[in-house]
């Protein structure tokens, strides 16, 4: 069994600062466990551009408030705290952070640990 502690990977790689966001990897695909699940902070008063095409993602808000745009229908959603979105379609969106926003991550095909949105808002397939 593995416990990990979030503030020891901080210390790390599989800390990203995003700009928009910073986000803690704490299990990648070294851990082989098939997914991975990261400790997101979406920043107060920033929108990204997200088009996870090479991955499914949950993403669990445990606090603050941030907002999800659907391009394919503009529609938004409010995201708050004990609530959480999964982009089952690689749903491309905006991102907005209204508050400082704490999301629990899960991605799968898991994250290496270093990804950072390129220019489409999409994580390469494989980082290795
Ligand atoms: C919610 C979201 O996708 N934020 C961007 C960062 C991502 N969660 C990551 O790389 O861990």
């Amino acid at each position: 069994m593995k416990v990990v502690k979030l503030d020891e990977v901080k210390k790390t790689e599989h800390h990203v600062d995003g700009g928009n966001w910073a986000s803690t990897r704490l299990l990648t695909k070294a851990d082989g466990m098939g997914f991975s699940v990261t400790e997101t902070i979406i920043r107060a008063g920033t929108e990204t551009h997200i088009h996870y095409k090479n991955h499914l993602e949950a993403v669990y808000c445990i606090e603050g408030h941030a907002e999800v745009e659907t391009l394919k229908d503009n529609k938004v959603y409010t995201i708050k705290a004990n609530t959480l979105y999964a982009l089952d379609e690689h749903d491309e969106h905006l991102l907005r952070g209204i508050e400082d926003a704490r999301m629990v991550c899960v991605f799968n095909p898991p994250l290496s640990g270093k990804e950072i949105h390129d220019e489409n808002g999409v994580y390469p397939a494989d980082l290795d």
